[in-house]
C-alpha cells in the first residue's frame, strides 16, 4: 500500500534569465529542478510558466505523487507582487513590461491549481528563514545578488510586505549623491546599480577608464566591451590581475554600504547572502568592512551568512507558502 505523502507544492522562480520549476514537498526538492529560458514577452512568459507547470505534473506522477498531492503552485517572481491578487504591480527595465501581469489569476485559470505568487527575494527570505538554524531568528534579511539586489526580510517568522507590498525592495535604497549610476528602475544611485552583476560591471568600466589614463597593466585591457563579463572580471581577480582585484573589492565596499545600512535600521540577527554572484561573495570580506563601518557593537554582532538553500531558495520559498496558504484553510481557488 502507498505510504500517505506530505502537502507537496510545485514551486516556481521566475527570473530574468531563466525559469526553474521543482516540486517541493517537506521543504525539499522531489528530483532535480527543471530550467526554461525565459522569454522576452510577459505572454509568452505566462505560456511558459503554464508549460512548465504541465511538465512538473506529469514528472511528479511519474515519481509517484499523485495529482491531488499537489497542493498548489507557488510562483517567485522579480517586481513588486501584491500577495492577495497574485498581481505585478511594478517592474523594473530588468523584466520589461512585467507590471500588470495578473499572474494569479491567469495561471489559476488555466492549470486549475491553486497558485500564490510572491517576489523572489522574498520566496527565498520566506524559505531560508524556516531552515532549522534560522528559524527561530527574530529578523533575518535575504540579500540576492543577481541581476539586480533584491530583498526580503522576515521578523519573528513572517515576510514584512510593507503599505504596498515594495517592503524589502532594498536594491533601491540611495547609496550616492553624484547621479552617475542610472539604475534599471529609472532612479539614480541604487544599491542595485553598484553591488548588482550590472553594477560591478560598471565599477569595471569606470575602474578600467580611470587606470588606463594612469597607464596602469592589466589583462583586463584585452578584453572587449562587448566580452566584459561578471565573471571574466572574477575570473582574473583569482588568477592575481591587480585591476580586477580592485575591482571586486570596491564591489564588496558597494555591497557593505547597504549592509551597512540595513544593519542600522533593523539591527537584525543575520543577513543571508544568496542569488547568482553570491558564490563569488566573501562574506569574510563583507563581514570584516561591516564591522568596520558600522556603529560599534552592531556591525560585531550581525551574522553574514551563506544561503542554507542555495539557489533553490525561491523556488521552495514560493511552493512553501502555498503550501502554508492552503494548510491555514485559505479556500482554494478554482
Ligand atoms: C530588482 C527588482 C526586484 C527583484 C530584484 C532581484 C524587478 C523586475 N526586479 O531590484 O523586485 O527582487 O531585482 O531580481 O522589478 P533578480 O532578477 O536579480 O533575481
Ligand atoms: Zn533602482
Amino acid at each position: 500500500m502507498p505510504s500517505k505523502r506530505a502537502c507537496a507544492a510545485i514551486g516556481i522562480d521566475l527570473g530574468g534569465t531563466n525559469l526553474r520549476g521543482a516540486v517541493v514537498e517537506n521543504g525539499k526538492l522531489v528530483g532535480e529542478p527543471v530550467y526554461v529560458e525565459t522569454p522576452d514577452h510577459p505572454e509568452k512568459i505566462v505560456d511558459a510558466l503554464v508549460k512548465l507547470i504541465e511538465d512538473l505534473l506529469d514528472e511528479a506522477q511519474t515519481s509517484g505523487l499523485q495529482r491531488d498531492a499537489i497542493c498548489g503552485v507557488g510562483i517567485a517572481t522579480a517586481g513588486v507582487v501584491n500577495c492577495d491578487t497574485g498581481e505585478v504591480i511594478g517592474s523594473t527595465g530588468n523584466l520589461p513590461g512585467w507590471a500588470g501581469t495578473k499572474i494569479r489569476e491567469v495561471v489559476e485559470a488555466r492549470t486549475g491549481l491553486s497558485v500564490h505568487v510572491e517576489n523572489d527575494a522574498n520566496a527565498a527570505a520566506y524559505g531560508e528563514a524556516r531552515v532549522e538554524e534560522l528559524k527561530n531568528l527574530h529578523c533575518i534579511v535575504v540579500v540576492t545578488l543577481g541581476t539586480g539586489i533584491g530583498g526580503g526580510i522576515v521578523i519573528d517568522g513572517k515576510l514584512l510586505h510593507g503599505r504596498g507590498w515594495a517592503a524589502g525592495e532594498i536594491g533601491h535604497m540611495s547609496i550616492a549623491l553624484d547621479d552617475s549610476r542610472l539604475c534599471t528602475c529609472g532612479l539614480h544611485n541604487c544599491w542595485e546599480a553598484y553591488g548588482s552583476g550590472r553594477g560591478l560591471l560598471a565599477t569595471a568600466r569606470e575602474l578600467l577608464a580611470e587606470k588606463n589614463d594612469e597607464g596602469q597593466d592589466s589583462t583586463l585591457f584585452e578584453v572587449g566591451e562587448a566580452e566584459l563579463t561578471t565573471y571574466k572580471v572574477f575570473q582574473e581577480a583569482k588568477a592575481g590581475d591587480l585591476l580586477a582585484c580592485a575591482i571586486v573589492r570596491r564591489w564588496h565596499e558597494h555591497i557593505t554600504t547597504g549592509i551597512v545600512n540595513l544593519t542600522h535600521i533593523l539591527n537584525p540577527d543575520c543577513f543571508v547572502i544568496t542569488g547568482g554572484l553570491s558564490q563569488a561573495c566573501d562574506l569574510a570580506l563583507l563581514k570584516e568592512l561591516t564591522v568596520e563601518k558600522a556603529l560599534h557593537n552592531i556591525g560585531e554582532t550581525v551574522e553574514i551568512r551563506a544561503s542554507m538553500l542555495d539557489t533553490n531558495a525561491g523556488l521552495i520559498g514560493a511552493a512553501q507558502s502555498v503550501i502554508d496558504e492552503v494548510g491555514a484553510g485559505v479556500p482554494a481557488r478554482r
